[in-house]
Parts: C-alpha cells; sequence; structure tokens
C-alpha cells in the first residue's frame, strides 16, 4: 500500500542545487523573462515612506490567520483552552501572543501591586513576596517546553482517530525562555523543616487551582516565573507570577501563584484526584505522574493540510521530553517498515521543544508519515496499542505514542492508529 521511501539525505539534497524547479510546482520559484528585472516598476512601498512605528509592535496584517483556536468559546464556560498553531511555528520558542492557554478559571486580572505569594505551613517563619520583592532576587531559568497533561487526548481518549487539524490535537504545547528566581532560594529564607515533604502549591484565580508538589522537585530546577521571552508574563501565562516546573505535566505550573504551603503530605486536591490522575488497565490510579513522556510530532505535513503535487518537501516537527535532552528523532514514510535518522536542528537542549527536519520527496502514492523521539536516558515511544494497552479504555491524559498521518493518492492527510 505504500511504496515509499523518498526521503532525501541532507547532504544530496544540497548538493542538487536547482532541486526546487523540477520538484513540484509549489516549491518553485517563477522564471524571470529577459530584460524584466531591469523595466518593472517599482511598488508604492518603495515611492513612499511607510507608517510610523507602533510602540508595542504587532505582527504583519498579512498574518492575521495565524492565531490560537480558542475552545470553548468564553460565556459557554470559564474553562477554556487556547490551542497553539504549532503547523506554522518555526524553530523551537513559541511567541507570547501563540502560546497555548489553558484556564480553568478565565484570567484574573491581577494586581502586581497587591498580589503576594504567601510561603508558611511547616517552616521555621512564613514569608510573603510581592512582585516587586522578587525582582531583586537573582533569576535563573532558561528555553522549556509546555505541555498541558491533556495534549493529545483525543488520540487516547476516542477509538476512532478523530480527523481535527493538528492545531486541536497537540496545540496545548509551546516552548518559551522562562526567567525567574529559584523556588529554592526561598525556601531555605523560610526555613524547611526536616519532616516537610511536599509543598502546596495554590493560585489566585476564581477555582483556587491548587497542587501537590514534591519538595525535591522545588529544590531542584522549580522557579518562580516572572519573566517570558524577554518581558515580563502575560496575563493568560500567570502574571505577575507563576511556578514554573520544567518537563512536568503543565497543570503543576500553577499561575498568579499566591500561596506555597509546607507540607508532610499531599492535599489531593480535585487537581490531583479528580483530574490528572489516570486509571491503569487494572484498574489501579496512577497519581502524581508528574513528568511529561518523551513525545514527537511532525508539524507538516500533517492532518488538515493536504500536498498539492508531488515533488520536495519539508518534513518538519517537535520533539521533547520531560526527562531531558532529545538524543534522536527517527522518521517513516512507510508506516515504520524502515526508519530514517532525521536532522536535529540546534540548540537541542534539555526539557525544551527540539526542530527536526528531513527533505522528502512525495512520490504520489500513498504514504504513512511517522516520527519516533528518543531521550538521552533511553526512553522512547509506545506504539498507540501499546499506550492503550496500558490504560483503562476512556484514558486520555498523557498521550504520548507515536503519530502517524496516512498521505492518500490525491494527498489529503488523516491522522490514523
Ligand atoms: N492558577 C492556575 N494555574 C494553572 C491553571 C489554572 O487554570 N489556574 N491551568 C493549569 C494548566 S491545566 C496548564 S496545562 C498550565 C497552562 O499554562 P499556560 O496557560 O501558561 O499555557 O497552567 C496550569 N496552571
Ligand atoms: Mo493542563
Amino acid at each position: 500500500m505504500t511504496r515509499n521511501t523518498g526521503f532525501l539525505a541532507r547532504r544530496d539534497f544540497l548538493k542538487t542545487g536547482a532541486t526546487f524547479l523540477t520538484a513540484g510546482a509549489a516549491a518553485a520559484p517563477a522564471a524571470l523573462a529577459a530584460g524584466a528585472a531591469q523595466a518593472r516598476e517599482f511598488p508604492d512601498n518603495m515611492l513612499y515612506p511607510g507608517a510610523e512605528d507602533e510602540a508595542y509592535g504587532s505582527p504583519s496584517q498579512h498574518e492575521s490567520g495565524v492565531v490560537r483556536k480558542i475552545f470553548p468559546q468564553h460565556g459557554q464556560s470559564t474553562l477554556t483552552a487556547s490551542f497553539s498553531p504549532l503547523h506554522v511555528q518555526k524553530g523551537i520558542i513559541t511567541p507570547s501572543g501563540l502560546h497555548f492557554g489553558a484556564h480553568h478559571s478565565g484570567v484574573p486580572d491581577v494586581d502586581p501591586e497587591t498580589h503576594e505569594l504567601i510561603i508558611h505551613g511547616m517552616t521555621e517563619r512564613a514569608l510573603k513576596f510581592k512582585a516587586s520583592n522578587l525582582l531583586r532576587y537573582p533569576m535563573t531559568g532558561g528555553i522549556n517546553f509546555l505541555e498541558c497533561g491533556g495534549n493529545t487526548a483525543p488520540n487516547g481518549y476516542h477509538s476512532e482517530p478523530q480527523q481535527m487539524p493538528l492545531q486541536y490535537l497537540y496545540g496545548l504545547l509551546s516552548g518559551s525562555e522562562w526567567i525567574g528566581v529559584p523556588v529554592k532560594l526561598l525556601l531555605q529564607e523560610a526555613g524547611i523543616d526536616p519532616k516537610a515533604k511536599w509543598v502546596i502549591a495554590v493560585g489566585a484565580d476564581a477555582g483556587g487551582l491548587a497542587r501537590s508538589i514534591p519538595l525535591a522537585k522545588l529544590m531542584d530546577d522549580a522557579i518562580i516565573a516572572l519573566y517570558q521571552n524577554g518581558e515580563r508574563l502575560r496575563p493568560a501565562q500567570g502574571y505577575p507570577m507563576r511556578l514554573f516546573l520544567p518537563g512536568w505535566e503543565g497543570n503543576t505550573s500553577v499561575k498568579w501563584l499566591h500561596r506555597l504551603e509546607v507540607s508532610d503530605r499531599p492535599a489531593y486536591p480535585r487537581e490531583e484526584s479528580r483530574h490528572y490522575s489516570e486509571t491503569l488497565a487494572d484498574g489501579s490510579i496512577e497519581g502524581f505522574s508528574m513528568y511529561m513522556r518523551t513525545k514527537s510530532v511532525i508539524t507538516s505535513p500533517a492532518v488538515g493540510q493536504t500536498l498539492h503535487d508531488t515533488g520536495y518537501y519539508q518534513v518538519t516537527g517537535l520533539a521533547w521530553s520531560g526527562y531531558g535532552r532529545i538524543s534522536k528523532v527517527e522518521v517513516s514514510d512507510n508506516g515504520g517498515k524502515t526508519w530514517v535518522p532525521a536532522e536535529l536542528e540546534g540548540p537541542v537542549l534539555s526539557k525544551a521543544l527540539t526542530r527536526f527536519t528531513l527533505p522528502w520527496r512525495w512520490n504520489g502514492y500513498p504514504a504513512r508519515l511517522q516520527s519516533r523521539a528518543t531521550d538521552e536516558w533511553g526512553n522512547t515511544q509506545p506504539t498507540h496499542q501499546e499506550w492503550k494497552s496500558r490504560y483503562l479504555e476512556g484514558s486520555r491524559n498523557h498521550y504520548n505514542a507515536i503519530q502517524a498521518w496516512q498521505v492518500d493518492g490525491q494527498g489529503a492527510i488523516a491522522n490514523v492508529f
């Protein structure tokens, strides 16, 4: 059924310079008639000076289609998700205005003058901080992905693959530079009771979203994030301060962070009992599944897109692991019969999105495109069947199976299991 492999070694591809003219009309540049370059008229934008710049810049009006999809619409529910347009993203950074959002009680307007972070419980002293206090502390952080535990849930939940655009299937995932104050510094200042093991983090939104975080993670690489991509956090991302836990389930990065209560036990709030705990196939509960597992997806070509011509395409996608660095991504265009290593674009960072690419020539025959990521600890992705057999029917969180896109003879692309 699939008569491929059309993958081109990157080396060979770069050698055959004129590939684009022969590789399919979509990629081919238009040829200029002789003398046309001299005779052409100047466009208006070369005849008159342009507009004044804006105090805070916005994207080109010609890119107005590049937006998040918000579901459900506000007013229908306060629990909303904004899906990031991964199909048009390049590189590993999501612009802040396109970062995905998951809001269980809407986006509160938090005044940095009155908002306080309180550290209390099993501590020598209780402390409170305003954003202005935290801004004077030393800061760390870096480029990390953030993924909702429910990203790609439709693949886990439904028995038939859903034909929804990539943006809905994978768009609860983004990459940013997150900078803030190490939580460790603040906990040390409060003085931790040696019997303490957990910290309950609570947000200042209407639902008071709360999660129990093992103390060890907070003493490791956790930060109170104040900056995202070089500027203060956006309201939707937790302004003026959020907990940020690199590599962990998005829900644990509590936004509008208001309280850190040091304890010797978890609190089992709704978010870790009703939500974000999974039921295994034998009926037992897998709670505190904090790490986001090794995962990858081809973002182009992908479901919701169409190949209009045979010829050259750049297969590209994202890989990530909550455990550390991505060490390799393999791709297949024949349903996993053979795998070819993809090129990892630098930088390849720990607990960050990693961009992979591989040139590909589509010959017009059906093809089944897949990617399979492996991280530095050897963690890789299960097949869809392996993932399904691990959990009770109807489970949805932490779906990380190998994704398959089926290209048919007309170039239409479907989500397949
Ligand atoms: N206080 C609070 N924190 C929260 C949430 C929330 O609704 N309220 N949503 C959580 C969920 S489910 C996720 S996936 C991440 C999403 O972060 P983002 O909206 O910045 O992408 O924030 C988490 N932190
Ligand atoms: Mo989430």
